[in-house]
C-alpha cells in the first residue's frame, strides 16, 4: 500500500501531465496545445527561450509548497532546512557566474528586481535617467504607465539620430543638467554593446548610483561575450533568468557587499512576501547549466546566428537598425523601406508559424501599438540547435511573407516549409506526444 502510494507520488514531467489530464482536462489541453505551438513555430522573440527538462522539473517540484519568508538561516517559518540549502546554492552559483559579491535570487521578475533597487535608494520624486522606450528601453525604466514612471521623475536619454547608437556625451550632459539619483543602463531592444565603464564614470561625475539591467544579455555576460557590469563598479545589476540565460522565469539582483543589506531588505520585506522556492531551485539548476563550457558555446552561436540574420536581411535590402548587431537581437525598420508596419508584419509572420514582436524603432513616428519595426532574437532557435545555414533559410522565409504583404498562399507555403525545417530540430522529445 505504502509502496504504491510512494510510486504514485514519484512525479516526472510525463506523469505530471497525466495527472493534469485527469484532474483538469481544460488546462491540460491548453498546455499540450502550447507545447505543440512551441514545437511547430520558429520562436524569434528575443526575450524568450526554451528551458531544459531539468529546469522544468525543478519548477514543477514540491518546493512550491514551502513558505520561507526571510533569507537562509533567518526565516519566519520552520521546516526550511532544505530550502535554505537550495537558496544558498542558487545565490552562490549566481555570485560565481557573474563574479559578484552578493546575489539576491528572490525577485519574482525583472521588473520586481528593478523595483527593489529603486525602492532601496530612491524616494518618490527622485530623478531616474534611463534609455527611452523607442530607443530600446524597458517599461520598468520609467514608462509613464508603469510604477517607475508614476513615482519618479524620469529623464530620458535616447540614441543618436544617425547611428542609432547610445550617445554617451548626451547621457553625460543630461546627467549634469538633471542630477539623477540613479542612472539606468540597460535595454529590451538595443542591438549593441553597452559601455558600463562609461556609465560608471558618468555616475561618478554626478554622484549617482548606476543600475545595469542585463535581463536580455545575461547569458552573453556569463560567457564573456559582453562586458560584465559586476566587474565595472556598477552599483546594482538586475536581470531576468529566462532570456539568454535560459532558466526559469524570474529575476535576480547582483550587487556588492556594501549594498547587500539594502537590497535584501528592499526585496523582503520591502516588495515581496514569501519567495518562490521551486523557482529559485529552477534558477539554481539553470545557473549550474550556465557554468558548463557548452553554455559558452551556445552563447557564441546565439550571437553568430543574430549576426548572420542581420547580414542576410541587409543583403536583401532591409534597414537593419545600427547596421547589425553585437548581441542576440536585431531590429528591422520595415516602414521606411517597405511601408509595412510592425503590427502587420508580426501578424502575417505568426500566421506562417514564425513568432516575432512588433517593436518601436528609434524616433518612430508610429504608435507603440503599430510600430515601424520588428525585433528578432536568436536564443530560442539556437537552443533548438539551429546554426548559420538555418538563419539564411529563416531570412528567406520572413522575406517572402513580408514582400507578399501577407498573401495567404505565400503564408501557407512558408508555414509548410517552417514545419518541414522544424522536424529536424525536435523540442522536448522526452515529454512525448499527445
Ligand atoms: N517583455 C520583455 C521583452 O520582450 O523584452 C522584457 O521584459
Amino acid at each position: 500500500m505504502r509502496e504504491e502510494w510512494a510510486k504514485s507520488q514519484r512525479l516526472n514531467v510525463v506523469t505530471l501531465y497525466q495527472k493534469i489530464k485527469e484532474v483538469d482536462p481544460e488546462i491540460y489541453s491548453l498546455i499540450i496545445q502550447e507545447l505543440n505551438r512551441l514545437r511547430e513555430n520558429l520562436e524569434l522573440i528575443a526575450s524568450e527561450n526554451v528551458v531544459s527538462t531539468a529546469v522544468l522539473e525543478a519548477a514543477a517540484s514540491v518546493l512550491t509548497n514551502k513558505y520561507a519568508e526571510g533569507y537562509p538561516n533567518a526565516r519566519w517559518y520552520g521546516g526550511c532546512s532544505y530550502v535554505d540549502k537550495v537558496e544558498e546554492i542558487a545565490r552562490e552559483r549566481a555570485r560565481k557566474l557573474f563574479r559578484a559579491e552578493h546575489a539576491n535570487v528572490q525577485p519574482h521578475s525583472g521588473t520586481q528586481a528593478n523595483m527593489a533597487v529603486y525602492f532601496a535608494v530612491l524616494k518618490p520624486g527622485d530623478t531616474i535617467l534611463a534609455l527611452d522606450i523607442a530607443s530600446g528601453g524597458h517599461l520598468s525604466h520609467g514608462h509613464s504607465k508603469n510604477f517607475s514612471g508614476m513615482i519618479y521623475n524620469v529623464v530620458r536619454y535616447g540614441v543618436d539620430p544617425e547611428s542609432n547608437l547610445i550617445d554617451y556625451e548626451n547621457v553625460r550632459e543630461l546627467a549634469k543638467k538633471h542630477k539623477p539619483k540613479i542612472i539606468v543602463a540597460g535595454h529590451s531592444a538595443y542591438p549593441r554593446i553597452l559601455d558600463f565603464e562609461k556609465f560608471r564614470q558618468i555616475g561618478d561625475e554626478v554622484s549617482a548610483y548606476v543600475m545595469a539591467d542585463i535581463a536580455h544579455i545575461a547569458g552573453l555576460v556569463i560567457a564573456g561575450l559582453h562586458p560584465n557590469p559586476c566587474t565595472a563598479g556598477i552599483d546594482f545589476v538586475t536581470s531576468t533568468t529566462h532570456k539568454t540565460l535560459r532558466g526559469a522565469r524570474g529575476g535576480i539582483i547582483l550587487t556588492s557587499n556594501k549594498h547587500a543589506k539594502l537590497i535584501d531588505v528592499s526585496v523582503f520585506p520591502g516588495i515581496q512576501g514569501g519567495p518562490l522556492l521551486h523557482i529559485i531551485a529552477a534558477k539554481a539548476v539553470a545557473f549550474k547549466e550556465a557554468s558548463r563550457p557548452e553554455f559558452i558555446e551556445y552563447q557564441r552561436q546565439i550571437v553568430a546566428n543574430a549576426k548572420k540574420l542581420a547580414s542576410e536581411f541587409d543583403k536583401k535590402g532591409y534597414r537593419v537598425i545600427t547596421g547589425g548587431t553585437d548581441n542576440h537581437l536585431l531590429l528591422l525598420d520595415l516602414y521606411s523601406t517597405y511601408g509595412i508596419t510592425g503590427k502587420d508584419a508580426s501578424f502575417w509572420l505568426e500566421a506562417a508559424n514564425i513568432t516575432v514582436n512588433k517593436n518601436l524603432i528609434p524616433y518612430d513616428k508610429l504608435s507603440p501599438f503599430v510600430t515601424s519595426g520588428i525585433r528578432i532574437g536568436t536564443p530560442a532557435v539556437t537552443t533548438r540547435g539551429m546554426k548559420e545555414e538555418e538563419m539564411i533559410i529563416i531570412v528567406d522565409l520572413i522575406d517572402r511573407v513580408l514582400r507578399s504583404k501577407g498573401d495567404e498562399k505565400v503564408i501557407a507555403e512558408v508555414r509548410e516549409e517552417v514545419l518541414e525545417l522544424l522536424k529536424n530540430f525536435p523540442l522536448y522529445p522526452e515529454i512525448g506526444d499527445e
